[in-house]
C-alpha cells in the first residue's frame, strides 16, 4: 500500500505569502494531478501559536535568517507564518482536497519547530502520521509539496527512519533556497538516506 505525502500546500508558502516559496504555487496542479494514482492521500499543515519561538519577532534584536540556539537545537528565524487559524496557514484554495484523508498539523509547540511531518525538529514528540500511515498498511510513501529544502526534506528522511520505501516528487516541490544551492543540497542529503528522487 502506498500513500502521497502533500507537504504543507498553505497560503504563507506561496507567492505574496508571509513566506513565499518561489514558484511554490506551481506545484498545486501536479499535486492535484498525483493524487490520481493514490488510494490513500494525506496532507501536513504548518500550524504556529502567534508566539512560536521560530519567529523572528518574538526575538527582539535578531532578524529573519539569523539562527540561534532553541533548547539545544539550531533554529532559523522565520517571518511570521502560518500562524493557526488565519488565512496564511490555510491548504491552497486551488488544492483539490477531497481526496485528503486527514490533516497532520505540525509546529503546534512554541518552544520547538517542526519540519518533519512525522516529529518535531528534536524528535521528542510524533506528530500521528507514522502511526496512521502504518495503520493504513502503508509500506511506501510518496512525498511533494513546500519547502524542499526544509519540511519536505525532513518528512522524507523520517519517512526512511521509519522505515517507510520513500520517493519524493522534486518537480511538485520547491524550495527556500536561502542559500543558493540549498534545494541540490537536500535532495542530495535525501538521495544518500535512500529516497528515491523522481
Ligand atoms: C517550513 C520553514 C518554516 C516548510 C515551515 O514548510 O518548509 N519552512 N516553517
Ligand atoms: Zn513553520
Amino acid at each position: 500500500m502506498k500513500a502521497l505525502i502533500l507537504v504543507d500546500l498553505q497560503n504563507d508558502f506561496c507567492p505574496g505569502g508571509a513566506l513565499a516559496v518561489p514558484e511554490g504555487d506551481q506545484v498545486i496542479p501536479l499535486a492535484n494531478e498525483l493524487q490520481k494514482q493514490f488510494d490513500l492521500v494525506v496532507a501536513t499543515q504548518d500550524w504556529h501559536p502567534r508566539d512560536h519561538a521560530s519567529f523572528a519577532s518574538n526575538h527582539p534584536g535578531r532578524k529573519i535568517g539569523d539562527v540561534i540556539e532553541l533548547d539545544g537545537l539550531p533554529q532559523v528565524l522565520w517571518p511570521d507564518h502560518c500562524v493557526q487559524n488565519t488565512p496564511g496557514a490555510e491548504l491552497v484554495a486551488s488544492l483539490d482536497k477531497t481526496n485528503i484523508a486527514r490533516v497532520f498539523q505540525k509546529g503546534t509547540d512554541r518552544c520547538i519547530d517542526s519540519y518533519s511531518g512525522f516529529f518535531d525538529n528534536g524528535h521528542r514528540k510524533a506528530t500521528g502520521l507514522g502511526n496512521y500511515l502504518k495503520s493504513k498498511g502503508v509500506t511506501e510513501v510518496y512525498v511533494c509539496g513546500l519547502a524542499t529544502d526544509y519540511c519536505v526534506k525532513f518528512t522524507a528522511l523520517d519517512a526512511v527512519q521509519l522505515r517507510f520505501k520513500t520517493h519524493l516528487y522534486a518537480n511538485a516541490s520547491r524550495g527556500v533556497d536561502l542559500k543558493p544551492g540549498d534545494v541540490d543540497r537536500a535532495i542530495e542529503d535525501m538521495k544518500q538516506a535512500g529516497v528515491e528522487v523522481k
